[in-house]
């Protein structure tokens, strides 16, 4: 059975209490909590160049991250289009780096336990599916102070929509790599010797943290407009992404994509990835807590409908690969599906099966869905159709 989103006596009215509720549930069992300390967030311009061919403007930003414990610095990377007045924006939480760092070796005896003790034929699924996809290239590296042409960040689309592209690395403000946590901007709120409460923040949120610190600097920018900045990520950046719009309402719209496992799809039922598997891999992306759920997902007091519910009234649009099956596409939809029930307590659309096949789109309300045909990836066409999202429900 799924936790219920609008609990007896919620209303419109008293909705941000039951939002608070479920971010509370979020931070206690899943991403953790940052440590409260005070922090100031500061932008250096350190470069402008002609983009796309002289029809923007890309401006380079040193986003300055400051405790008492120390400062930290990120690029941040804006590119403009001509206009006279101020522009809707969407930001890229890049988990593609410039040059990609080597990935640490994996946890072996955490994998070896994880193997032995999965349930069913879980364990028999995942060494098939993980023998199709060997041999599949690894992500392609981006550069955000050049126009890209991998369609990872199709700056092109989202420009010629009329609208600002910006992005940072996520590594820059915490390396992905459980060795290295926690480092960077996590080490500015607690002393990294210090163990981890079991509510302590993971990578996850570190990074959704440094997505909100870079809305801190587009919300300054006089040609930004402020009430139309858009946060966008794929699969861990997708993940992220949806848990700092979950957070921060001054995002206006949220584009998830493939974010799988402990982003939008729901954990109850779920095929591929489960809470098991990813929190022996990536310990360090969530709080402590969370593996205690791993093969008991129908213990949990949450599932990911209530993340995505967390955005409402606001706008979100989910997508999957059709051939993903490690994120499960059949499990994000279930999970926008679900988080419909917080958007219909506005008198909004909530989305209707059947599942959009591949190439289809579900963009009839601020939730929407859309299946591209392919595997784990973000491309060209998807930002195509996370502008026409945009467009239409006025992002
Ligand atoms: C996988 C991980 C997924 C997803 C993906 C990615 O290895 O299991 O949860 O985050 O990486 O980020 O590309």
């Amino acid at each position: 059975m799924l936790p219920v989103i609008v609990t007896p006596g919620t209303t419109r009215e008293n909705w941000p209490l039951r939002r608070q509720a479920l971010l509370e549930l979020f931070q206690t069992y899943e991403f953790g909590r940052r440590p409260e300390l005070p922090f100031q967030v500061d932008a250096e311009l350190t470069g402008v160049s002609p983009a796309l061919d002289g029809a923007a403007r890309r401006e380079m930003y040193q986003v300055t991250v400051r405790t008492c414990r120390g400062a930290a610095s990120l690029e941040m990377a804006l590119v403009l289009p001509r206009s006279t007045s101020p522009v809707p924006t969407v930001l890229l939480l890049s988990n593609h780096d410039r040059v990609p760092a080597p990935a640490a070796p994996p946890d072996v005896q955490a994998l070896e336990t994880l193997m032995r003790n999965a349930p069913g034929d879980w364990a028999e699924q995942t060494k098939k599916l993980f023998a199709g996809m060997a041999g599949s290239p690894g992500p392609e590296p981006l550069d955000i102070s050049q126009d890209d042409h991998t369609g990872y960040w199709a700056v092109d689309e989202i420009v010629t929509s009329g609208r600002a592209a910006a992005a940072f690395y996520a590594s820059q403000a915490q390396a992905d790599d459980r060795t290295r946590f926690p480092s960077g901007l996590t080490a500015l709120f607690s002393d990294p010797a210090a163990p981890r409460p079991d509510d302590g923040w993971g990578a996850l949120g570190v990074w959704a943290f440094a997505a909100r610190c870079m809305v801190d600097v587009l919300e300054r920018h006089p040609s930004v407009d402020a009430s139309k900045i858009s946060l966008a990520g794929h699969s861990r950046g997708g993940k992220a992404a949806l848990w700092c719009a979950a957070q921060d309402d001054r995002i206006r719209a949220v584009l998830v994509n493939n974010s799988g496992c402990s982003g939008a799809a729901l954990s109850r039922g779920k095929k591929g990835e489960v809470v098991a598997s990813i929190t022996a891999m990536f310990p360090h992306w969530f709080c402590p807590n969370y593996r205690r759920f791993g093969w008991r997902e129908e213990e949990m007091p949450f599932d990911q409908h209530m993340l995505i519910a967390a955005v409402a009234p606001r706008l979100c649009c989910v997508t999957s690969g059709s051939l993903d099956q490690w994120s499960d596409p059949d499990a994000e939809w279930q999970g926008a599906l679900a988080a419909g029930e917080a958007w219909k307590l506005f008198g909004f659309p909530a989305l209707a099966g059947p599942r959009p096949g591949p190439g289809e789109t579900a963009y009839s309300g601020p939730i929407g869905y859309h299946t591209r045909r392919g595997g784990h990836d973000l491309t060209a066409w998807d930002w195509k159709n996370f502008m026409r999202f945009l467009d239409l429900q006025g992002g």
